[in-house]
């Protein structure tokens, strides 16, 4: 036997569940550019300045740490906006022909 009958009172009444409350993910992630042999040391300097608001001097250190050491971080970002980032960058060195690579990384 069936406990919510069709004929009592509220048969087929809907209960409204409230949706689960989506919370920003917790995480942040570096932004990193690459060092290659090719890309023009300006270029990444613009790179810096144009995708991470970067002021010339502060663009110029991080280039040169890229340059030196292999890798610098261009900025600190949430999720999609350092994938944003990434793409954006990569895209824009594609079009311009230089093999500039940007990726990401969890923070820890
Ligand atoms: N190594 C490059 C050169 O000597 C300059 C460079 C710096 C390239 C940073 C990429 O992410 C980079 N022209």
């Amino acid at each position: 036997m069936e406990s919510d009958g069709e004929d009592k009172p509220g048969a087929g009444a809907k209960t409204l569940v409230k949706p689960e409350q989506k919370l920003a993910e917790p995480f942040f992630y570096k932004v990193v550019l690459l060092n290659d042999d090719y890309t023009p040391m300006d270029f990444v300097v613009h790179i810096l300045q144009k995708f991470f608001l970067k002021n010339m001097e502060e663009a110029n250190r991080i280039m040169m740490q890229v340059h030196q050491q292999g890798s610098g971080v261009a900025g600190v970002y949430s999720h999609e906006i350092a994938e944003t980032k990434v793409y954006v960058v990569n895209e824009y060195s594609r079009k311009n022909k230089h093999p500039l690579k940007c990726t990401m990384e969890k923070t820890s």
